[in-house]
C-alpha cells in the first residue's frame, strides 16, 4: 500500500467512526426524549375537548389540535402553584405548551365556555389525587361562566383517578 493510498483509508476509517458516533448520539437523542418525556395529544371535537382529561409526566408536551374556531388558555388559579399561564390564539393549530409543575390544570376554550369546553391535565403520579385539587375546587367561585362544566371536569378527574388506581398494580 502505498502512502497516499493509506492516509486515503484513514481518512475513510475516521469520517466512518464519526458517522457512527453520530448515528449513536441521534440514536440516544431520540431515545432520551422518548424515555423522559412524551406528547399528548388534545383534540378540539365540536364543541369538546377530547380527552378531557389527559395524564402526562412533568416535562411532558401538549399538543391541541383539530382548532379550527378554537383557542387554548389556561384558567388562573386552577393551575399548580408556579406554573405558567397560557394562552394559544384563536385557530391555532399544533398550539404546544409543556407541563413543568406536578398537579391539576384546568383549561378553556374561550369561544365555548358558555357550552363547557373544558379540559384538564394531570401532571404526575396518575393514581394519587392532585395536591391543588382541593384548592382548585375553592376556586370554582371564581369562575364566571361554565362553573357547572369545570365543577364535571372535576368530578371526571376524581373518578379517572380512581379508576387508575383501581388498575393499578401492587
Ligand atoms: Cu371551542
Amino acid at each position: 500500500m502505498s502512502n497516499k493510498t493509506s492516509v486515503k483509508y484513514m481518512k475513510i476509517g475516521l469520517i466512518g467512526m464519526l458517522k457512527n458516533s453520530l448515528f449513536k448520539l441521534i440514536f440516544l437523542f431520540f431515545l432520551s426524549t422518548e424515555t423522559f418525556s412524551s406528547e399528548h395529544v388534545v383534540k378540539g371535537v365540536g364543541m369538546e375537548w377530547k380527552p378531557s382529561v389527559t395524564f402526562a409526566k412533568t416535562g411532558d408536551r401538549i399538543k391541541f389540535i383539530g382548532m379550527i374556531g378554537h383557542d387554548s388558555e389556561s384558567i388562573e388559579n386552577m393551575l399548580p402553584s408556579g406554573a405558567q399561564n397560557w394562552k394559544s390564539k384563536m385557530g391555532e393549530e399544533g398550539f404546544t405548551v409543556t407541563l413543568d409543575k406536578e398537579g391539576l390544570y384546568i383549561y378553556k376554550c374561550n369561544p365555548h365556555v358558555a357550552v363547557g369546553m373544558f379540559g384538564a391535565i394531570v401532571v404526575g403520579e396518575p393514581t394519587r389525587i392532585p395536591n391543588n385539587f382541593d384548592k382548585v375546587t375553592e376556586n370554582l367561585t371564581k369562575v364566571r361562566i361554565g362553573k357547572n362544566a369545570v365543577k364535571k371536569v372535576l368530578t371526571k378527574v376524581e373518578r379517572a383517578v380512581k379508576s387508575k388506581l383501581a388498575h393499578s398494580p401492587s
